[in-house]
């Protein structure tokens, strides 16, 4: 099948899809796009109405949203599988990742920080406030979850990484991010595994600063 993702380095949506196509070993095209100021109107025009990357380009078709673009992956690709084999371990990875899916990141992307600027005038440190919340509110969910497993797995649910674990990376990466300043030691069984993943070369070769578009490689 032949690939092309769009995306832009920092992305952690489009961090989630380039992780889970390198753990299947896929070869892609990767084709940036800039966020100043929103994508691109070609891009809307042409590729997602939703205006969010990443896509994916998949023997011509386009296919949006992240979790459809890695379930999509996990289907119809060999390789490691992305999801633990047992049941409910299974189903406890998905909803790890749907935490931050449907709960963390669609509440503080910088559409919303737009939004909350343009339209309500908060100023930059309001809308690191909010972002701060909410991040601080899902992350001590997801440790929560993690603390309350019947096992202690090397990674979220399983001996190697599936969904949680290729959705917590990115969330991480972000609120590490210069301005932030949350204090991520409040969350240890999320930074254990993170640790753990990123010494992964998977993981490594999704990282923003790994991407042809990242700043300081230009
Ligand atoms: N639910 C979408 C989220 C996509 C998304 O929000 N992407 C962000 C970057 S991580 C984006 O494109 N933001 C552009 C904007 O907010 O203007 C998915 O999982 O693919």
């Amino acid at each position: 099948m032949n690939l092309k993702l769009y995306s832009r380095y920092r992305n952690s949506a489009g961090q989630r899809v380039r992780t889970a196509l390198n753990i299947k070993g896929l070869e892609y095209e990767y084709i940036p796009v800039s966020l100043a100021g929103g994508a691109p109107d070609s891009y809307r025009e042409e590729i997602n109405p939703q205006a969010l990357i990443p896509s994916l380009v998949i023997d011509g078709e386009i296919v949006t949203q992240s979790t459809a673009l890695i379930e999509f992956i996990e289907e119809n690709f060999a390789g490691p599988s992305l999801l633990p084999d047992e049941p409910i371990a299974r189903a406890r990875s998905r909803a790890f990742s749907q935490v931050i899916a449907c709960e963390i990141h669609p509440v503080i992307g910088p559409k919303i920080q737009r939004h909350l600027a343009a339209t309500f005038d908060a100023a930059k440190e309001d809308t690191l406030a909010w972002y701060r919340h909410w991040l601080h509110h899902g992350f001590t969910t997801l440790e929560e979850l993690l603390r309350r497993r019947p096992t202690a797995t090397p990674f979220c649910y399983d001996e190697k990484p599936t969904f949680g674990d290729i959705y917590l990376v990115p969330q991480l990466y972000n609120a590490r991010r210069a301005g932030v300043e949350l204090d991520l030691s409040d969350y240890p069984l999320l930074n254990e595994i993170d640790g753990r993943c990123r010494a992964l070369p998977e993981f490594d070769r999704a990282m923003p600063e790994n991407q042809p578009d990242f700043p300081a490689r230009r």
